[in-house]
């Protein structure tokens, strides 16, 4: 695909949507054209299914509903945003993706791996970040600023925040056996230092991809390797 797909990963609070807007802001100071979008989200439907997930009143949600409600607002995600983007070059950045359901669905609901990776197939139908920052955080520290931040804005937790601290370690475990197993794709950070010190990391590996990609600052990016 011609253009470039990364992807922002890890826990609640970590840090993700902070450090993907920095890295959105550096590249467009550059001159690439980039774009966000966010997973579950990032279309009208996408949005909708969103509310479903994330609604604290829907406890009664059943762990296989909530897996194909996250594969379906992926897979229009991707119909409608990301793989046109990426066919027309563009630099896509995306807050959370495909790793995000192994990590909670897999690994902290503990539903069956191999499914998760068909639907995840299914759905991304063949598109796969090209870079992906796993913002690496214990998940103490990550809900604390979860809370600050709900807190902050009167708002309340949502679903997925408001699952106990067991079910958030086991995801955190999740990203790590993925990370291990994609070190050339997944890179990690330690998401406990400062934001600045985090931005800088993923500005000199992006910076760096795109170097070597050969190209001058531009309206298109070229293929990636
Ligand atoms: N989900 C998602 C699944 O279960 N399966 C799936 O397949 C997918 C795609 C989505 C939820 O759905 C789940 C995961 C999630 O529970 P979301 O809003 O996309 O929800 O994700 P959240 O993790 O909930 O997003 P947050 O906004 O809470 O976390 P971020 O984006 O990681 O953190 P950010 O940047 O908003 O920062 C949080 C706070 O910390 C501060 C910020 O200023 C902010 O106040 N902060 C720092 N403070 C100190 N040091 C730093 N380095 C800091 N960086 C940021």
């Amino acid at each position: 695909m011609p253009g470039l797909f990364v992807t922002f990963e890890g826990g609640e609070g970590t840090g993700k949507t902070t450090q993907l807007k920095a890295l959105l802001a550096h590249l467009r100071a550059a001159g690439w054209d980039a774009i966000e979008t966010r997973d579950p989200g990032g279309t009208p439907i996408g949005k909708q299914i969103r509310g479903l997930l994330l609604d604290p009143e829907n406890t009664r949600m059943a762990a296989a509903s909530e897996l194909f409600l996250y594969e379906a607002s992926r897979a229009q995600l991707v119909h409608e945003v990301i793989r046109p983007a990426l066919d027309a070059g563009r630099i896509v950045l995306c807050d959370r993706f495909t790793d995000s359901t192994v990590a909670y669905q897999g690994y902290g609901r503990e539903l069956d791996l191999d499914l998760i990776a068909r639907l995840n197939a299914m759905a991304t139908d063949g598109v796969r970040p090209d870079l992906t920052f796993l913002l690496d955080l214990d998940p103490e520290a990550g809900l604390a600023r979860a809370t600050q931040r709900v807190t902050q804005r009167q708002e309340r937790h949502d679903r997925i925040e408001e699952e106990v601290l067991a079910f958030h370690q086991r995801v955190r475990a999740g990203y790590r056996a993925i990370a291990a197993a994609e070190p050339g794709r997944v890179a990690v950070l330690d998401a406990a230092r400062g934001m600045a010190e985090i931005e800088g990391d993923i500005r000199r590996r992006v910076d760096e991809l795109l170097r070597r990609s050969g190209r001058p600052p531009g309206s298109r990016v070229p293929a990636s390797g």
